[in-house]
């Protein structure tokens, strides 16, 4: 046999295995259930130009053990500079890159360029669970601050502002989204990184806290899809979950009649917190004084943290 046949015939290996489980292998990506078809396009074009580039290299590899083998006495020629070799290697690389790296540029000009007409909502995230805020009647998300953040307002929504008083609260429950409908989605945080993620839709973006980062995509398909934390933000990472639930409009619309509003959450704490007072006060002044759940500090940014 010859020598290095072993060798060789291992590499072709690998890459015959290699390719052969990438072509047949049963994981695939989940069925995409929104316009971002270009974020497959361009993986999958960087799995065109990486494959290549991998046959080719493992191939030329083999080749060269099979070629060259080691012979007693032979030497390999010092050659530290080729200007036509090093011209070929720079064009096929710069070739290669630019393939990669050209399509992504226009996918991601239409990532951050948000259709006109398309409604806002609004994800928070913290360790580790998911909130989300709809714009209510007025279609309108009310302004926030971070320094309003407490117990009875988790999102920060200026009481003040008469448009964020019919906003639609939703904590530690699915989201509700109308298909076909393009929606912005604005990102915020409460104390570290996170992302929201639906594999199903592709599009992703990080939560940074202090900052308000978006994107935008439109529903193409209905069904409940898994949303995920793509960034690693603490032991409880694996699990801050959640759903999204893509519906028809008349269905979405009725299940958004149903959610509360910011409005009806502050008066419903208000009504707890009177309650609890007057219990509190029946009990004796030491107990009232004692301040309980039912004393709220609205300035305070107490931050609600779960296990
Ligand atoms: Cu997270």
């Amino acid at each position: 046999m010859k020598k290095g046949f072993g060798v060789a015939l291992l590499l072709i290996l690998v890459v015959v295995g290699t390719v052969g489980f990438h072509v047949f292998s049963p994981w695939w990506w989940t069925e995409l259930a929104s316009n971002w078809g270009y974020i497959d396009d361009t993986i999958i074009l960087t799995f065109w130009v990486t494959g290549v580039v991998f046959v080719a290299v493992v191939g030329f590899m083999a080749y060269c053990v099979l070629r060259f083998p080691y012979q007693e006495g032979r030497r390999s020629e010092y050659n530290p500079e080729n200007k036509k070799l090093e011209w070929w290697l720079i064009g096929l690389t710069s070739f290669g890159v630019v393939l990669m790296l050209t399509p992504g540029l226009f996918v991601w000009n239409d990532f951050v360029s948000v259709p006109k007409g398309a409604a806002e909502i609004e994800v928070m995230g913290q360790q580790w669970q998911w909130s989300y805020r709809l714009p209510g009647k007025d279609g309108v998300l009310g302004t926030t601050d971070v320094r309003q953040v407490n117990d009875t307002n988790p999102f920060g929504i200026n009481p003040k502002d008469p448009k964020g008083q019919d906003d639609v609260l939703i904590a530690g429950d699915d989201l509700h989204l109308p298909l076909d409908k393009p929606v912005k989605v604005l990102l915020r945080s409460l104390d570290v990184l996170h992302d929201f993620y639906v594999p199903q839709f592709r599009a992703k973006m990080d939560m940074v806290p202090g900052a308000v980062t978006y994107f935008w995509f439109t529903p193409t398909r209905t069904g409940t899809f898994d949303v995920l934390c793509f960034e690693l933000c603490g032991v409880g990472h694996y699990a801050m979950r959640s759903k999204v639930v893509v519906e028809k409009e008349d269905k979405f619309q009725a299940w958004l009649k149903k959610q509360q509003t910011f409005a009806q959450s502050l008066r419903e704490a208000e009504n707890q917190s009177g309650g609890e007072s007057k219990v509190a006060s029946a009990l004796g002044p030491e107990n009232a004084a004692g301040g309980g759940s039912g004393s709220r500090d609205h300035g305070a940014p107490t931050v609600r943290v779960n296990p």
